[in-house]
């Protein structure tokens, strides 16, 4: 045993020894960057992929978590970060977003589908820190904040609608929205505009992983800030 393991308890020892093993059920983003890539899942002694039949952005935001990143940016399918080799381990994956690891998403058995690589699934994740909030009315209603970038921002109702708001209603704990007002209902907030059409399918996990644009030749004002009515 090397010198400095003997200064060590056996649970240190094998915390340190778990470290480096990988588990079945690790996850990781094959790529240029850390951030983006074709997902691998190791499984049975070997690297593998996933298949994009149902993948989305709540498969992809799960991932990201698992590996750190606070937030996604986009799930790819179709093989776009290359092809892998090996299994396809998993398809059919369904995570709702709220799971910590792939393998919690209700999915295929293990390596039981007939995916092809030209399927292998990919992700785009984002670093940084966003929450949402409601500001200017009650408990349950008011304007939809963002924290992004150390800053409070809005959210222009361009396209603002009952998908939208039934997004952020779940994602802060209610059931879903009852309506989703438009033209700063609850005031005008203050800070930049962070989110210009965003255009939430309804089934994302996050306000924070809908698509949007983000064009500020929109030329929005606070004065069409975007709230929500959440129950
Ligand atoms: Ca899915
Ligand atoms: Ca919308």
């Amino acid at each position: 045993m090397p010198r400095i393991l003997s200064h060590l308890s056996i649970i240190e020892y094998l915390y340190i020894l778990s470290l480096l093993v990988i588990t079945d059920g690790s996850t990781r983003i094959n790529g240029k960057t850390s951030l983006t890539g074709r997902v691998e899942f190791f499984y049975s002694g070997q690297w593998g992929t996933v298949c994009d039949d149902q993948w989305d952005i709540n498969d992809a935001y799960v991932v990201c978590k698992q590996l750190g990143f606070p937030q996604v940016s986009q799930a790819f399918s179709g093989a776009t970060h290359g092809q892998g080799s090996g299994p396809i381990w998993l398809s059919n994956v369904a995570c709702s977003g709220s799971e910590l690891h792939l393998y919690d998403c209700s999915q295929s058995d293990w390596g039981n589908n007939n995916c092809n690589h030209s399927q292998d699934a990919s992700v785009q994740c984002r670093q940084g820190f966003s929450v949402i909030r409601l500001a200017g009315g009650g408990a349950n209603y008011g304007r939809v904040e963002i924290y992004e970038y150390g800053l409070w921002g809005t959210v222009c109702d361009d396209t603002w609608d009952i998908n939208d708001a039934n997004v952020t209603c779940r994602e802060l704990g209610y059931s879903g929205a009852t309506s989703a007002p438009t033209g700063a209902a609850y005031g005008p907030g203050s800070g930049p505009i962070l989110r210009h059409r965003v255009n939430c399918q309804g089934s994302e996990a996050s306000l924070l992983n809908c698509p949007f644009r983000q064009d500020q030749r929109l030329g929005c004002s606070h004065s069409k800030d975007s709230s929500v009515v959440c129950y």
